[in-house]
């Protein structure tokens, strides 16, 4: 099965896929890769977080080999994962490299499970963040998600499962992320919440702006499924959730 991570420069696609190899897991691991062999190629660690992957490179390409433990036994799931520059989203990098451009489209619109990771918005990002101008506006973010249902309803064919991954979250006013994650949580004997109501949760709470869009394409079109998700580099539990939603219903 393909899976991509996409998503705009600086959302957090590098840094969250590195933690996911972090040995200090749950549920889900991986068995190829090593945690400190891809830090040391992807983190910078006198600024503290990963480094912007090169736009000079149309994608990466890693395979990841993932171990979603389930009450069933454990699941792999064999992922290509094609960590591609944020650039690449720009009308002026696909007219400047237009064969970069259509071989990620190829690989794109292959995968079934595609995994779009999001910066939250300026306004709700908390008041002591250094750079709040990294950030952008509510209405960006709203134009922004517009032009990625477009993306996935044009360009995306085969796509069975479309995880929206708000990423950051520790940076969200209001949000303790502690409590957050006991709330979302994967609970192997299920006695918490299910997927609908884990993804009810995140929608009614985060991606309220645009839940009209989002309820339209699950219901418009069969056979694929939009989930919502909050990551963050800072909460193992939060950052496995997507993968055991893939594992189970892959
Ligand atoms: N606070 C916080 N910072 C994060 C989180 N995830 C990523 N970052 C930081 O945000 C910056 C961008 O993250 P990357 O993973 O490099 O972003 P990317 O999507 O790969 O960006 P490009 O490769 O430039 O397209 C880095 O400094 C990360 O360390 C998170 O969950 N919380
Ligand atoms: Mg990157």
């Amino acid at each position: 099965m393909g899976v991509v991570y996409i998503g705009d420069r600086a959302a957090g696609k590098t840094h969250l896929a590195m933690e996911l190899t972090n040995p200090n897991y749950q549920f889900v691991n991986t068995t190829n890769l090593d945690y400190e062999v891809l830090k040391a190629s992807l983190y910078n660690e006198d600024y503290g977080g990963t480094k912007p992957t090169d736009a000079a490179q149309p994608a990466y390409d890693y395979y990841l080999e993932i171990n979603v433990k389930l009450p069933t036994g454990i699941k792999q799931i064999k992922v290509d994962w094609i960590d591609t520059p944020g650039e690449i989203w720009r009308k002026s990098w696909q007219t400047g490299n237009p064969n970069q451009w259509q071989s990620f489209l190829k690989k794109v619109q292959v995968s079934e499970g595609i995994v779009l990771v999001m910066s939250p918005y300026r306004e709700i990002i908390k008041p002591d963040v250094g750079d709040i101008d990294d950030f952008i506006t509510r209405h960006q973010w709203c134009t922004r998600f517009a032009r990625w249902v477009k993306f996935f309803q044009q360009d995306c064919p085969r796509a069975r499962h479309i995880l929206l991954c708000l990423n950051k979250a520790d940076l969200i006013k209001g949000t303790n992320l502690t409590e957050e994650a006991q709330k979302l949580c994967y609970y192997p004997d299920g006695s918490r919440m299910n997927w609908q109501s884990r993804h009810m949760h995140v929608l009614n709470r985060y991606f309220r702006l645009v839940e009209p869009q989002i309820k339209a394409i699950n219901q418009s079109t069969s056979g694929l499924s939009v989930r919502c998700f909050i990551t963050s580099v800072y909460n193992r539990q939060l950052l496995e959730l997507p993968w055991i939603y893939l594992g189970s219903y892959i």
